[in-house]
């Protein structure tokens, strides 16, 4: 069970930061009606919440997900991919070792962004992306195997409709993983139970599992159906402005 998440309201030059679609420019009034609304929905489900100031030198600092990755027994800090999102790290830092005594860093030259990360039970997949290398991977990896973790890569540098390996998979608990197409077929998931997600509906398989409630983003239909039809309780929020800069439920929170 999650009790905590850290999130970041969006600065007013959210539209500034990194993006690869073409949906339009976000629309400020409503990019902070979504997140608030994402803000309430974490506190129904039973988090207390960490609500960060804007950092108006990170356009992109909302994405709080993408600076670390937390385990209950060590927060990992990130060093993300994108140049212009470095600094994001130490500025969410004090924040985390607020709740952390542990902590891990990746060093130069790994390059590693949360959002690449999968934490499926005890087995992490580590996506090797245009953001995370493979430095990165593997000092992540050497980190988690010492504390009794598994973990193995995927290489989604082909996968053109990706940024990060999360954009494509989410573990909603019950050895289930959500999946889009194009990585459905891949072995590493055969001990899992597969909802596969279509490829008109791919943007939904960034769905977040927060304790009794899974986090679907508004207007995938199918999958909805599919998640209730196996058990599980979905909880739809409105993504579309986050969607025009390559955000998705799950980089928006760092849930502990
Ligand atoms: C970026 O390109 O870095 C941001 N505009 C979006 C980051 C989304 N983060 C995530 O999927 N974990």
């Amino acid at each position: 069970m999650f009790k905590r998440a850290i999130v970041r309201i969006p600065g007013s030059n959210f539209a500034d930061g990194l993006t690869s679609v073409d949906l339009g420019i976000p629309q400020f009034d409503e990019v902070l009606n979504q997140h608030a609304r994402y803000c309430d929905a974490l506190r129904d489900c039973g988090l207390e919440l960490t609500v960060l100031e804007p950092d108006l030198r990170h356009p992109d600092s909302t994405f709080v997900e993408d600076a670390a990755i937390l385990t209950p027994q060590v927060a990992i800090f990130c060093r993300p991919g994108a140049p212009s999102r470095e600094g994001e790290v130490a500025a969410i830092r004090p924040e985390v070792e607020r709740f952390y005594f542990s902590t891990f860093t990746i060093e130069a030259p790994g390059t590693v962004d949360g959002g690449d990360i999968c934490e499926a039970g005890s087995h992490f997949f580590i996506g090797i992306s245009h953001r995370t290398n493979s430095e990165g991977a593997r000092q992540l990896a050497a980190c988690l195997n010492a504390l009794g973790y598994t973990a193995s890569t995927i290489d989604i540098r082909g996968m053109s409709s990706i940024l990060h390996l999360k954009s494509g998979i989410s573990y909603i608990g019950d050895s289930t993983l959500v999946v889009c197409e194009e990585m459905a077929g891949n072995s590493q998931f055969s001990p899992f139970a597969l909802i596969r997600v279509s490829v008109e509906e791919s943007y939904g398989a960034n769905c977040v599992s927060v304790n009794d409630r899974v986090l679907v983003a508004e207007g995938f239909p199918k999958l909805t159906t599919d998640l209730q039809a196996r058990g599980f309780r979905p909880l739809i929020l409105d993504m579309s402005e986050f969607r025009k800069m390559d955000g998705g439920l799950s980089c928006l929170s760092l849930r502990f």
